[in-house]
């Protein structure tokens, strides 16, 4: 595995192409001749939203691409497999700026999120789909000249679609003025998880380098993608856990899926192992928008035999060793894939708490 200094001079070379990649961003609005105001606006958005996260979706572009190469990539290699990376985080910005407003959220990334800034509130909306619009000017940009260009714009394409049918079954299945925990069930968890989160968190960066290393065969992308649903799956279960058991100073944000009445891997369990008591408590106080329930059902989740904290590290090791059972089973030859693409996505995560 990489030592640390390693990683950091991985994220502070990838961080480097923001630049770059902002710069041309603003060049085209004011090509457009926008006024200063609007430029600015876009930067201040830009900068504000789309860098100062984990990175491991974009990051991950530029790892499975050298995995797959098996060299170090050469300067312009490195730079169009950033250039993806940035499109990736610049399409996690779209979905968490408006994600945020849907969710009624307060922080994100350690600042209060985008639409509580003064100026902003429902500009964000227009400003979640500029930061989208940025991921095709950029593709067109860099990548109209390859033949692999069409296969990208069908990835971003694809797995929006596939991202916002996983928002709204997580939205229509909070309904925030009637709450009915009969509705929830972790068939319906695991419906909304690989749909909202693992397609354009898991997938999407190891199709994306896939296509750019040449990798046409279908049942290679099938191959990959039998891994990276599961381990996206596992990843929103993290989210979900974090949500109510990480400081929030860590995490960056402010837990909402109590308060918001998610259908979130910890009620689910809750749901299936309390005991008839624990369950009224949940009915009483889940989705109710006021701190003190919130509290009475953080309560009872780690209460026996709920018992969140233990089942979820028991969670976790089970599906560590699932996910590596099912990287080991890779023919990389059938596929000309590399088990190691898995392996490194799988170590970014595996035991995050953030
Ligand atoms: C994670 O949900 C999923 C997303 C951020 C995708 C949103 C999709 C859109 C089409 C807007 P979450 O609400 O649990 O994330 P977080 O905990 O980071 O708010
Ligand atoms: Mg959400
Ligand atoms: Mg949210
Ligand atoms: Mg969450």
């Amino acid at each position: 595995m990489a030592t640390k200094e390693a990683k950091a001079a991985a994220r502070a070379r990838f961080e480097g192409v923001f630049d770059q990649i902002a710069d041309e961003l603003l060049a085209y609005t004011k090509a457009q001749g926008m006024p200063a105001e609007a430029i600015k606006w876009y930067k201040d958005s830009l900068y504000y939203n789309v860098p100062g996260g984990k990175l491991n979706r974009g990051l991950s572009v530029v790892d499975t691409l050298e995995i797959l190469k098996g060299a170090p990539l050469s300067e312009d290699e490195y730079f169009r497999a950033a250039l993806l990376g940035w499109c990736i985080e610049l399409l996690q910005g779209f979905f968490l700026v408006s994600d945020d407003l849907m969710d009624a959220s307060i922080t994100r990334r350690g600042q209060p999120c985008w639409y509580r800034q003064k100026a902003v509130g429902n500009i964000a909306i227009n400003d979640s789909f500029m930061l989208e619009a940025a991921i095709y000017y950029l593709l067109k940009k860099h990548f109209r000249q390859e033949k692999y260009y069409v296969d990208l714009l069908e990835l971003f394409h694809e797995t929006t679609f596939q991202t916002t049918l996983g928002q709204l079954i997580d939205l229509i299945t909070a309904d925030e003025h009637h709450v009915d925990l009969s509705k929830f069930s972790l068939e319906k968890h695991h419906l909304i998880v690989v749909y909202k989160t693992a397609f354009y968190s898991f997938y999407l960066p190891v199709a994306l380098a896939m296509r750019v290393h040449g990798i046409q065969d279908e049942s290679a992308y099938k191959a990959a993608l039998d891994i990276l649903i599961p381990m996206g799956e596992y990843f929103q279960v993290q989210d979900d856990y974090l949500d109510a058991y990480a400081p929030p100073e860590v995490l960056g944000k402010i837990g909402t899926d109590i308060l918001d009445n998610k259908c979130s891997w910890n009620v689910n369990i809750a749901l299936k192992y309390g005991t008839p008591e624990q369950r009224k408590v949940l009915d009483d106080n889940y989705g109710k928008k006021d701190a003190e329930s919130e509290a009475r059902v953080k309560a009872i989740y780690s209460e026996a035999p709920i018992s969140i904290p233990e089942r979820f590290e028991k969670y976790e090791k089970e599906s560590h060793d699932r996910l590596t059972g099912l990287i080991n089973q890779i023919d990389e030859v059938k596929t000309g894939l590399k088990r190691d693409v898995f392996v490194s996505f799988l170590n970014k995560v595996y035991k995050r708490t953030k």
